[in-house]
Order: structure tokens, then sequence, then C-alpha cells
């Protein structure tokens, strides 16, 4: 019998890697997405007719009762967020509402449904914020900096006391920023691939970005998106961080991005703008993936300089084929 899967936030980068992957793991996969006039697939458009679509969505809990239904998983991915940390202070009751009481609505609703689900929780280093301690362990302190962080940390804590209080497989994945060429623009990395690739091109002269002085700690989404369900495979739920254990600031990035198109000094094609500061920022994140390396052999497989280099290459094919 096929393992069943059903994910939220399918059409995200995530949920478009994780698809990929369970598919070639031959599972039957199902994603849940928002009802919309225009369908947001960009990244599931090679998806279709291979992934389930389900409506429904976090905000609404019989929805998700329903998806359970029409879906009947083995396990559940719960990647639907709010996740643009810079949009949560415009959109604050929103993102809690989503990103945080999110969770508990599937948690209830997979009581609700019954059956013995494995449940995966999109936790987030965000949780950290102004990390309190270098690199950050599972054991490390919490300090969000966002009502975006606050938010992933209620969905983080209701997933563990959910699995304290009824014994559920709930399993809350740690995830440091992770990147791909599927990546929003909205967020620094794609933002930068693709400005420099049209620098490049001849289509534009400059980026305006916030604070180029953050440190982050980059991986690679199809990375990670298998840690997720190498949790999902361990003998007992537990918490885990997925990380490189390295990390870059925006300026490095900008360093890799501007070097790859042969453009040394890159001043005069970033301007600092206002408008992308953030009314409390978390200036570096560093996470220590020891215990997944120890417990399930997890480690990232994809350098920073690689990264970039894919997501510049992709951009700039890309690109290149819209002008054609
Ligand atoms: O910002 C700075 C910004 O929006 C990174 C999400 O996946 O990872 C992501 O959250 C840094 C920040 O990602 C611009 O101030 C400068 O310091 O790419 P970002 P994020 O906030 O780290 C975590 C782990 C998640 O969970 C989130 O869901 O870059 N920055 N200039 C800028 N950021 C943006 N977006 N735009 C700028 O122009």
């Amino acid at each position: 019998m096929k393992k069943r899967a059903l994910i939220t936030g399918v059409n995200g980068m995530d949920g478009s890697h994780l698809s990929d992957f369970l598919l070639d793991k031959e599972y039957e996969v199902f994603g849940l997405e928002r009802r919309s006039s225009v369908k947001n697939r960009t990244n599931t458009s090679h998806l279709e007719g291979k992934v389930r679509f389900l409506t429904g969505d976090l905000s609404d809990q019989n929805s998700l009762l329903r998806a359970l239904k029409e879906s009947n998983p083995d396990e559940v991915y719960n990647l639907g967020a709010q996740s643009f940390v810079g949009e949560s202070w415009n959109t604050p009751e929103q993102t809690s509402d989503v990103t945080g009481l999110g969770a508990l609505r599937m948690l209830e609703a997979i009581r609700e449904y019954g059956k013995e689900i494995k449940f995966y929780q999109a936790s987030t280093s965000e949780m950290f914020g102004r990390m309190v301690e270098n690199p950050a362990k599972e054991t490390t302190p919490f300090y969000p900096r966002s009502p975006y962080g606050v938010s992933k940390l209620y969905a983080h804590w209701i997933t563990k006391n959910y699995r304290e209080s009824y014994d559920m497989f709930n399993v809350s994945g740690i995830l440091f920023n992770h990147e791909s060429e599927r990546r929003g623009h909205e967020f620094v990395t794609r933002k930068i691939t693709d400005g420099v690739a049209r620098i490049f091109l001849g289509l534009s002269d400059q980026i305006a970005l916030g604070n180029l002085d953050s440190r982050r700690d980059w991986g690679y989404s199809p990375d990670y998106v298998e840690a997720m369900w190498m949790m999902l495979q361990l003998e007992d739920p537990d918490d885990y961080i997925i990380a490189t254990g390295e990390c870059h600031s925006i300026r490095e990035f900008l360093d890799v991005a501007f070097n790859h198109v042969g453009i040394e000094n890159w001043s005069k094609h970033v301007v600092q703008d206002p408008r992308y500061m953030r009314p409390a920022e978390v200036d570096v994140l560093r996470g220590d993936y020891g215990k997944a390396k120890n417990d399930f052999g997890w480690s990232p497989s994809t350098s920073f300089e690689n990264l970039v280099k894919k997501m510049l290459d992709n951009d700039i094919r890309l690109l290149k084929k819209e002008k054609n």
C-alpha cells in the first residue's frame, strides 16, 4: 500500500520540493491550497496530475477536517504559514491566526479524525531571534523578535504540548533559513539573485535593499525537506535543528552573486531603502545540527557559494527566456 501524505502550503518553495521528494518515494501526495480565483502554482505546475490538490485554509477548522477525510494521510506536513517576517508587522493578527493557531487547528482536526497520523510542524530559527547562544541548539532558550517569530513559537509549543498531552507522533523541525530557485521574490536571497541577473542582462541598474549587515545560516531547501521526512521515520518523535552551522552576511551574499557575473565592485548597484528595514531585526542566526546528524545521519550537502550560484544561474535562464 502506498503511503499517503498531506502537505499544507504545498505551492510554497518547501511544499513543492517536499512533493517532488515524496513522489519519488512513491507516496500519494495531497496538497492543501487556499481557494483563489487565480491559482498560485508557479512552483507546482510540474506537479499537476501527480499531486492531488485539495481546497482548505489553516484559518478554517472544518476545512482541515474535510481535507483529512479526503486524503486519509499517514503523515501531515504543516508547512502553511504567513511566512514573510517583514509582512508580519503589517498583519500581526492574520499572521498569528494562520501561522500560530493554524497548527492548533490541524492538531485538533487530527484528534477529531481519530487515526494515528504523524505530524510535522515547520518550526523556524526565527524563534531564536536575538540568539542567546551561538550556534543555537535545541536546548537554547527562545527569544523571537517579530510577530511571525512569536506565532511560530506558539505553534512549536502547542505541537510539543499535544505530543505530551495526547501521546501524538508530533515533531518540530527547527529549520534555519533555506532557499532555492523556487524562493519567493520578496525574500532577500531571491531578490538579490533576480536583481543581479537583471543587472547582468542590462534590464536594470540597481537593487534596493534594507539592512546589509544581518547574518544568516543559509541552506538549500531540497536538502531540508529530506530532513523533514527523516524526522517522521524515527522511532520516537522529537524536535531537531536543521542548519548548516555556517553564517554569512547579506554583503557576502552580494559579493558571491556579483562576482559570479564578473562584477567586483557592486556598491553603485545597491541602494539602501528604509522601507526594507524592520522595526526589530534579527542580527545573526546560526544553528548546530549535531543532534540531527547523530540521531538520523542528516547533514547539508550544498555549500553557500553553490546555493547562490544555482539561484543566480536559474534567474539568468528565466530572464533570458522571458526576454526572447
Ligand atoms: O530576510 C534582511 C532582513 O526576508 C533575511 C523566512 O523563510 O527565514 C526567512 O526569514 C535578512 C533580514 O528572511 C532586505 O532584514 C535586507 O535580516 O530573506 P528574509 P528571514 O526574515 O530571515 C526564516 C528562517 C523563516 O522562518 C521565514 O519564514 O535580510 N534584508 N534587505 C532584507 N530582507 C528582505 N526580505 N528584503 C530586503 O530588501
